[in-house]
């Protein structure tokens, strides 16, 4: 089972490498760098501080594992950040390709998009991955508090179109902020991990 209430810190991983070997059913948070990836993480465990939020984009630089009882929450760090070395970047990069190209126990990916703006292309290259591999994936519209819910909605529908997601993979719309769709993130979590 998958406990929201009882959420730890478990450890962090700076190479693919490092990953220890899957265990328990991981659920992963990805997207890119700003979406809201650790906000989003924090207002599901209803704990502020569990994982690093910055204004700036590119804070969660290495793997974070958290346990939530039988399974583990996972925040990676964001794609398409320009503003950071090359060599970072680059470090990166193998960060999440090499985390999702490992056999592991996923569960499921929640991919993070940005509910104001069209996906980008790298959303698209991740989508996209994520259904050729088949891996069990949903997403999650992120800052809905930055629309009014008409829109929310229209756009929903908009980046459906675009990544090409079909009626079974569920797409909520969250603001880490008000708490909106958080409940109903947890449902959906909950379905994957039993
Ligand atoms: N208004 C609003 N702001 C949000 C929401 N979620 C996140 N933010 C803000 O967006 C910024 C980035 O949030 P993070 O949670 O650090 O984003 P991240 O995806 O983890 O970023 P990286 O670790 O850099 O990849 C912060 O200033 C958050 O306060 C939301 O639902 N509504
Ligand atoms: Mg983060």
């Amino acid at each position: 089972m998958i406990n929201f209430r009882n959420v730890q810190y478990d450890r962090s991983y700076g190479t693919s490498a490092q990953l220890p070997e899957s265990t328990l059913p991981e659920i992963a948070f990805a997207g890119r760098s700003n979406v809201g990836k650790s906000s989003l993480l924090n207002k599901l465990v209803g704990q502020k501080n569990l994982a690093r939020v910055s204004q700036k984009p590119g804070k969660t630089a290495t793997i974070n594992f958290f346990t939530a009882g039988d399974a583990y929450l996972v925040d990676l760090p964001g794609y398409g950040y320009a503003q950071v070395s090359h060599s970072e970047r680059d470090r990166w990069a193998e960060l999440i390709e090499g985390y999702f190209n490992q056999d592991r126990n996923f569960a499921l990916v929640c991919s993070l998009i940005d509910v104001r703006h069209p996906a980008t292309e790298l959303d698209e290259n991740m989508v996209g991955f994520l259904q050729e591999a088949e891996l069990p994936y949903m997403i999650v519209l992120t800052k809905g508090d930055k629309l009014s819910k008409s829109k929310c909605n229209q756009q929903r529908a908009a980046i459906k179109r675009q990544l090409g997601i079909d009626d079974d993979t569920p797409m909520v719309i969250t603001s880490s902020l008000k708490g909106d769709g958080i409940e109903d993130l947890r449902r959906e979590i909950e379905q994957f991990v039993r």
